[in-house]
């Protein structure tokens, strides 16, 4: 099954045209059989020749109702596209292809309706032109008329067309599965429900897999504490953010206003901005919602006017209206002076499908569970049972644990050794596994540090080269938590001698003739071109020497 939204100006015939197509009425209310207008999603669906079931929700066009038409088409993937020959492109038209852009929808057809009432011609040029500079590019357009039924046939044949292209499942496979029987929770009421029965357009089933227009039949609910914008979650898969963190992907100049409406999928609620740099906002939503790292939400500034608009509607950006990708729905609090400038500069590198590997280096450690939630499955080896490091974090831990055991052993020396939980509090661990963990981490990297120092005992001033660095399994991190722990001298990323090691070079180099060159420390250290010059620049650092004009040098006094 594939779903697909209508799109368009009040009164260009879009319920008309689901009506001739599929037989069916999208306009359920009597209040909206009266006006001859749609004000709330309508729903209508019908069965290609190839067997493929399409399923329609209705949008309604009039400017008042734009968040109906939000939550009808913030879920799908496609859209229909309704310009009536006979009124060309319109506010809403343009509004419309806004948020549709904003969500980043990128499949549709455009179909020029009333072709009975005027020639479609000017209609299809004018609004091609429009689409094309949206998420929808070039689409197919087609002239019908819902009244004679004229391009009914071309335009389904588009519609099997566009079914082709659609992905047959979008989202992740647990997430947009349901099944009979299933235990799932709605949210934001966090109510556990049973899955009784599962209808999809009219039809039982027993399993449907999104993006799916599905009926549910509910154990644990009255149907009258339901509304639009709940969603049914899988418990684990998802958490309700309260604080997310989002790139806005279009920035017009005067920025999001300070409260706005946030759309996601078919809920909306009401959200605090804070731009923290660039196009990076932290958004503190007023309702819970559950979000995915990577979701798109749709922000609206409902106070937003038509008249900040280009008069004639050319314009492609609609103002108010700003797409948004969630790069994070657990951010850490921005407490420290400047930190919301640093997050800024940190999330603008991430990509808009964050990798476990980004929020893990955000926060350092990161229960796999957690991420799970998130929405990032693709998760690394964790470090220890359910939880997962920064790499270049874990390795400042490691070393901080050596030094901590250390210290105590030296203040208590009868004592048998640090308890783990002594050590866990002390490097405010969440776990006593991750204590473990490090443990033996910590003795891999002493004993690798250790072999390192007993070559550099026979040759104390030629640094291992990186063939023998990768021997000992001491990447450039471990280097530096060694060096942070006093264990190892580090001259550069790559360059490391045994602590002291500046100190005896300079005793060495005192006993040369004043001053001296490059090429004669070299030699009188028995060291290497790589590694005399930072020692050098190390040892004119610790202002043990001189560096003259010429580039020679002298001992100090
Ligand atoms: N002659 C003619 N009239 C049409 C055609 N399509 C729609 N209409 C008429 O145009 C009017 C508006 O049609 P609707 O289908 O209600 O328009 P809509 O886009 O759904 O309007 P909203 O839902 O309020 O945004 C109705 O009176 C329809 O009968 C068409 O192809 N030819
Ligand atoms: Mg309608």
């Amino acid at each position: 099954m594939h779903v697909i939204a209508t799109a368009g100006h009040v009164d260009h015939g879009k319920s008309a045209l689901l009506r001739a197509l599929t037989g069916m009425e999208p306009d359920r209310w009597a209040e909206e059989k009266r006006r001859g207008m749609t004000i709330d999603l309508g729903y209508a669906w019908m069965t290609l020749a190839s067997g493929e079931r399409l399923a329609f929700v209705d949008v309604p066009g009039h400017s008042r109702f734009v968040p109906n038409m939000l939550a009808g088409v913030g879920p799908v993937p496609a859209v229909l596209f309704v310009v009536a020959a006979d009124g060309g492109w319109m506010p809403q038209s343009a509004e419309h292809l806004a948020a549709i852009d904003a969500l980043g929808i990128s499949r549709g057809v455009l179909v020029v309706t009333r072709a009975d009432l005027a020639d479609p011609s000017r209609a299809i040029a004018q609004a091609a032109a429009q689409i094309r500079r949206s998420s929808l590019g070039d689409v197919r357009a087609v002239a019908v008329s819902a009244i004679t039924g004229a391009g009914l046939p071309e335009l389904i044949g588009a519609l099997g067309e566009l079914a082709g292209q659609l992905p047959p499942v979008t989202g992740t496979l647990p997430a947009g599965t349901v099944r009979r029987g299933d235990e799932l929770l709605l949210v934001p009421a966090v109510r556990p429900v049973k899955v009784r029965a599962l209808q999809a357009l009219g039809e039982n089933a027993t399993e449907l897999t999104g993006v799916a227009r599905a009926a549910l039949n509910l154990r644990g609910i009255d149907r009258t504490q339901l509304a639009r914008g709940m969603a049914l979650v899988q418990p684990g898969r998802w958490r309700l953010a309260r604080q997310v963190d989002v790139l806005i992907s279009q920035v017009s100049e005067n920025g999001p206003p300070r409260l706005i409406t946030v759309h996601v999928g078919s809920a909306r609620t009401q959200a605090k901005v804070r731009m923290l740099g660039g196009a990076v906002a932290r958004l503190t939503l007023r309702d819970p919602l559950p979000l995915h790292v990577a979701d798109r939400v749709l922000l609206r500034d409902p106070g937003a006017s038509r008249e900040q608009a280009d008069p004639d509607g050319s314009r492609d950006i609609w103002p108010g209206l700003f797409g948004a990708v969630v790069l994070d729905v657990d951010p850490p609090p921005l407490t420290r002076r400047g930190a919301a400038t640093a997050a800024a500069a940190e999330l603008a590198a991430w990509p808009n499908r964050p990798a476990a590997a980004d929020l893990v280096r955000r926060r350092g450690l990161a229960a796999a569970a957690d991420l799970t939630a998130m929405g990032v499955t693709d998760q690394p080896e964790p470090v220890a049972a359910g939880w997962l490091a920064d790499s270049d974090h874990w390795a400042g831990l490691a070393a901080r644990l050596g030094a901590i055991v250390a210290e105590h052993a030296e203040r208590e020396p009868l004592a048998p050794g640090l308890p783990v939980e002594a050590a866990r509090q002390a490097l405010r661990l969440p776990d006593r596994r991750l204590v473990l963990a490090l443990a033996s981490a910590a003795p891999a990297l002493a004993a690798s540090v250790a072999s390192l120092l007993a070559d550099l005992a026979d040759r104390p001033f030629d640094a291992p080269d990186a063939t023998r660095l990768s021997e000992l399994g001491l990447e450039k991190r471990d280097l530096a938590a060694a060096a942070r722990h006093g264990a190892l001298l580090r001259l550069t990323d790559q360059i490391v001698l045994a602590p002291g090691a500046g100190e005896r070079a300079a005793q060495i180099l005192a006993g040369l003739d004043q001053p001296f060159t490059a090429a004669a420390a070299r030699v009188a250290l028995g060291s290497t071109r790589r590694t005399v010059i930072p020692l050098l620049e190390h040892l004119d650092r610790l202002r043990l020497t001189q560096r003259l004009p010429d580039d020679r040098r002298r001992i100090r006094g």
